[in-house]
């Protein structure tokens, strides 16, 4: 399924009607992104997943269950754990194109394989630097004008890329 949708990505250039035809947009009705509450705890690092600024991401597994995630670069981290991949329904993060960093709106949830992410930018989130996911790809390049970093697909991020050393690395 992550294959698919990677491969999916690859094709973010072309009108989404066409990419869609296939099996519809493959989201069930009961992997709906959730409203994030106080009580949301990240499902890698534990922290209060609202209490922090920047992109947010959550998880639908294949069994309906929601993890939370505090910020993108803990999602992307989890999501890419090998024992993970395969309980993987759908991936969740803000979107940027439609919310603000400080607050991000439970109204402004995408799918994270077709995001544009902006990586090595200055601005803060729950962990470090996380990076930054754009529905269109015009408002990641003008962040990464105003707040440096690179703009990537989904499917050219990898750990080098979202930990660079210069970071720390792993937390
Ligand atoms: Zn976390
Ligand atoms: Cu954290």
């Amino acid at each position: 399924m992550i294959t698919r949708r990677k491969m999916l990505g690859m094709l973010a250039g072309i009108p989404a009607l066409l990419v869609l035809g296939c099996e519809g947009n493959g989201e069930r009705a009961s992997c709906k992104a959730v409203q994030l509450h106080d009580e949301h705890d990240c499902a890698l690092c534990g922290m209060t997943v609202v209490a922090h600024p920047g992109p947010k991401g959550q998880v639908c597994l294949r069994d309906g269950e929601i993890l939370p995630f505090c910020s993108t670069g803990d999602l992307l981290s989890w999501a890419w754990q090998p024992e993970s991949a395969p309980s993987i329904e759908q991936m969740y993060v803000h979107d940027l194109s439609l919310t603000g960093w400080d607050s991000p709106g439970d109204d402004a949830w995408m799918d994270a394989e077709e995001a544009w992410y902006v990586v090595g930018h200055e601005r803060r989130g729950a962990m470090g630097k996380p990076p930054a996911p754009f529905s269109v790809r015009e408002d990641a390049e003008a962040f990464a004008g105003e707040h440096g970093g690179r703009v990537y697909t989904y499917r050219d991020l990898d750990w080098d890329i979202i930990r660079p050393p210069e970071d720390g690395g792993p937390h």
